[in-house]
């Protein structure tokens, strides 16, 4: 037997997923994470048997309910539903599907539209950080429709400007988890930041590449990937992120000078599938260590403050720019980053029941 679930498929930025209510979902951890995985049609690299897209970007959860603090309005709990595996894991926040978030939660009656824009609060409950989401409804009603283009994503929609206030060492406890801008592994030097997503920044040229390569290039370069996972496990412990052999953090960004005017160019591995963009909070920890005096990412990036401490970065990635906007104070050791923001898109796709076994609710 078939058993259905209220459900909503939505784009959120460049990244696609499942958006439910909490409380439509099983209680216990174990039968949710079956369910999930059952679907999204986990484990299978086609994911043939549910509606995940075969790749981590599109095999993703977003979990909504009321919030539990006094300063948000719903509850984000973010799920990454692996291709290949049978895990789930909330290792990690997304600020795409974030986009999602605050037009699913007007939709949904969590909280009252206003007339022109709703500005929606978003408790993040992966890191116990809060967004800001501000949501077009003119007249009362969510505008998914809009002139706002996002590179990664064809064509335009309405405008979702997202802001973070306290994302830094959100997972790994520090902006800088190793407690250095630098720390050296297998012969090179990386640095590890944590401004909302852990990530290890290393030279595109150190691993004998130019930057510029695609998605595709890197993927089929096995001995690069078994490096880059060889040190991802090795730094792993010294970032807070104990063993991450079955999570999703820390991402891999190689950097290298800009290519096209804007701050510096990356490619990302997340962390076994090179990003044919970048993350959300993934741009936001990279264009933060472009501030940090000496660091990996602050050696090839052309960057300028707009005044002192306030920036406008344009991170280059596979099919575009991600601009991040910054607002940091020096402090006596290092920077304290005040404000992040940026800009998202969302769609509404499906509306409906998702069906899945009902044995993988029973247990039977
Ligand atoms: O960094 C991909 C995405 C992400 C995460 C990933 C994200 C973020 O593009 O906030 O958005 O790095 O797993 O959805």
């Amino acid at each position: 037997m078939l058993k259905a679930i209220p459900a909503t498929l939505m784009r959120g930025g460049t990244s696609k997923g499942l958006y439910f209510d909490a409380r439509d979902l099983p209680a216990d951890k174990a039968t949710r994470d079956r369910v999930l995985l059952g679907a999204m049609g986990s484990p299978d690299v086609r994911q043939i048997d549910g509606v995940g897209g075969a790749h981590p970007l599109t095999s993703k959860v977003a979990l909504i309910s009321k919030s539990t603090r006094e300063d948000a309005d719903v509850d984000y709990l973010f799920l990454q539903v692996m291709v290949d595996k049978a895990v789930v894991s909330d290792a990690q926040n997304c600020g795409n599907i974030l986009a999602g978030v605050g037009p699913w939660a007007i939709e949904h009656g969590f909280i009252a539209a206003a007339a022109e824009t709703t500005p929606v609060r978003i408790h993040m409950v992966n890191t116990g950080s809060i967004a800001r989401a501000h949501v077009q409804t003119p007249g009362g009603t969510v505008e998914y429709e809009g002139d706002a283009r996002i590179d990664g994503v064809p064509g335009s929609a309405g405008a979702i400007p997202l802001d973070f206030l306290d994302v830094a060492g959100a997972t790994c406890g520090a902006l800088l988890p190793t407690g250095a801008v630098i720390d050296g592994i297998d012969g090179i030097q990386v640095t590890c930041i944590d401004n909302g997503m852990p990530v290890v920044i290393l030279r595109a040229s150190d691993f004998g590449l130019s930057g510029a390569e695609s998605p595709q290039e890197l993927e089929s370069n096995t001995a690069l990937k078994e490096r880059l996972e060889k040190i991802r496990l090795a730094i792993s412990p010294k970032m807070n992120l104990g063993d991450v052999g079955q999570k999703t953090v820390p991402k891999m960004t190689l950097v290298s000078p800009p290519i096209s005017g804007g701050a510096l160019s990356t490619r990302s591995f997340i962390p076994h599938r090179v990003h044919e963009a970048i993350g959300v909070l993934g741009a936001v920890s990279v264009a933060t260590a472009c501030t940090l005096p000496g660091s990996v990412a602050a050696q090839c990036a052309h960057i300028q403050a707009k005044t002192p401490g306030a920036y406008r970065l344009d991170i280059e990635h596979p099919t575009g720019f991600f601009t991040v906007e910054l607002d940091t104070e020096e402090t006596r050791d290092g920077i304290s980053v005040k404000r992040s923001a940026l800009l998202r898109t969302a769609r509404k796709l499906m509306q409906g029941e998702i069906y899945i076994s009902s044995s993988l609710w029973s247990g039977a």
